[in-house]
């Protein structure tokens, strides 16, 4: 598998075009590419670098959950999504620390500055983790994922559980071509801070298999791609479970797909490694539906891979 992800790095390094964007890195960017993983040729999981399942496990669960607020993440000590709240601690008014405007770009450039921030950081983490009030207020990231697979909300001010739905229609109707995951709300993009990245997912039952098909708008391929792909394949197996059937493949489309401009030595770096097989995944079998599974619940197993390769995410 881990070769279809190192020719799509091929695929951006010879055809990417520079092009600049939102966070002020520049990347190198390509406009629409798709890759097939069989997902019962095992678990999709990078193994030419390290790649942290427990932190995909935990984000999915936390979608799952239906929850939006980084409080869990933290108590599983997760931190990728630390960045986006703590934006909206910095610029808000209760803010009095040190000035923090820019902070990801300043703390690739500059690294005294980027020791307070670190500082900063861990303080607003900690406070999250221990203060309920601060952390209802700055731990919360809003119209995320969570929210919009569980909780849509609606005109009449009710909500869509998505994820439900889906449930019901693979049991009743698994034939359907309207089964359809969607985050993208056009009402909300224009006041969230990250919209949307995984925009539209497509579920599809065909002899006794479940597949599924993501359509992600900009891929980061170094950091989140590795991510994304282990987190659809992982919710297609909890799908599958939940309702009884085999997996099958997954497909992941994309528009705007990148590699940042401070990640080529990186890419390069894994280039050069040779794929181990692929682990397999194992869900516990205790009757659980997915939405109360534990992470305890969901391991892989007889994972082989070459080490970490560290890089910063662009804010
Ligand atoms: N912004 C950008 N520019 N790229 C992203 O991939 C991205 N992903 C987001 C939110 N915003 C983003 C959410 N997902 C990491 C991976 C996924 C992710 C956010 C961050 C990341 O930094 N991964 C590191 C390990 C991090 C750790 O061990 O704590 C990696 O090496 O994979
Ligand atoms: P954008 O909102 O300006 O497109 O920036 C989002 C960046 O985050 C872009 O580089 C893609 C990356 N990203 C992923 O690749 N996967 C993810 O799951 C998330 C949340 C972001």
């Amino acid at each position: 598998m881990t070769t279809q992800y190192l020719e799509l790095l091929h695929h951006i390094l010879e055809n990417g075009s520079p092009k600049h964007d939102r966070t002020g890195v520049g990347t190198y960017s390509v406009f629409g590419y798709q890759m097939r993983f069989d997902l019962e040729k095992g678990f999709p999981l990078l193994t030419t670098k390290k790649v942290p399942f427990s932190l995909i496990r935990s984000e999915l669960l936390w979608f799952l959950r239906g929850d939006t607020n980084i409080r869990y993440l933290l108590e599983h000590k997760n931190h990728i999504w630390d960045e986006w709240a703590f934006e909206n601690w910095v610029s808000s008014s209760d803010y009095q620390g040190p000035d923090m405007t820019d902070f990801g770009l300043r703390a690739e450039q500059d690294p005294e500055f980027k020791k307070v921030y670190q500082e900063v950081k861990s303080e607003f983490c900690e406070r999250i983790l221990t203060d309920d009030k601060f952390a209802e207020k700055y731990g919360e990231l809003g119209d995320v994922y969570g929210k919009q697979w569980r909780a849509w909300p609606t005109r009449d001010g009710g909500t869509i559980d998505q994820i439900g739905n889906i449930i019901k229609q693979l049991r009743e109707t698994p034939d359907s071509r309207r089964i359809i995951l969607s985050a993208w709300n056009p009402e909300d993009v224009p006041n969230m801070a990250l919209p949307p990245c995984h925009t539209l997912s497509q579920f599809y039952v065909k002899d006794g298999k479940l597949s599924c098909q993501l359509y992600q708008r900009p891929g980061d391929a170094f950091l989140g791609v590795p991510f994304n792909i282990a987190s659809y394949a992982l919710l297609t197996h909890l799908l599958a479970r939940e309702v009884g059937l085999e997996v099958g493949e997954f497909i992941h489309t994309f528009g705007d797909l990148h590699i940042y401009s401070n990640h080529i030595e990186q890419v390069k770096e894994q280039l050069n490694r040779d794929p181990y097989p692929l682990p397999t995944l194992e869900i516990a079998n205790n009757g659980k539906s997915m939405m109360a599974l534990e992470n305890k619940d969901i391991k892989v197993k007889d994972y082989k891979s070459h080490s970490a390769i560290k890089a910063s995410v662009a804010v």
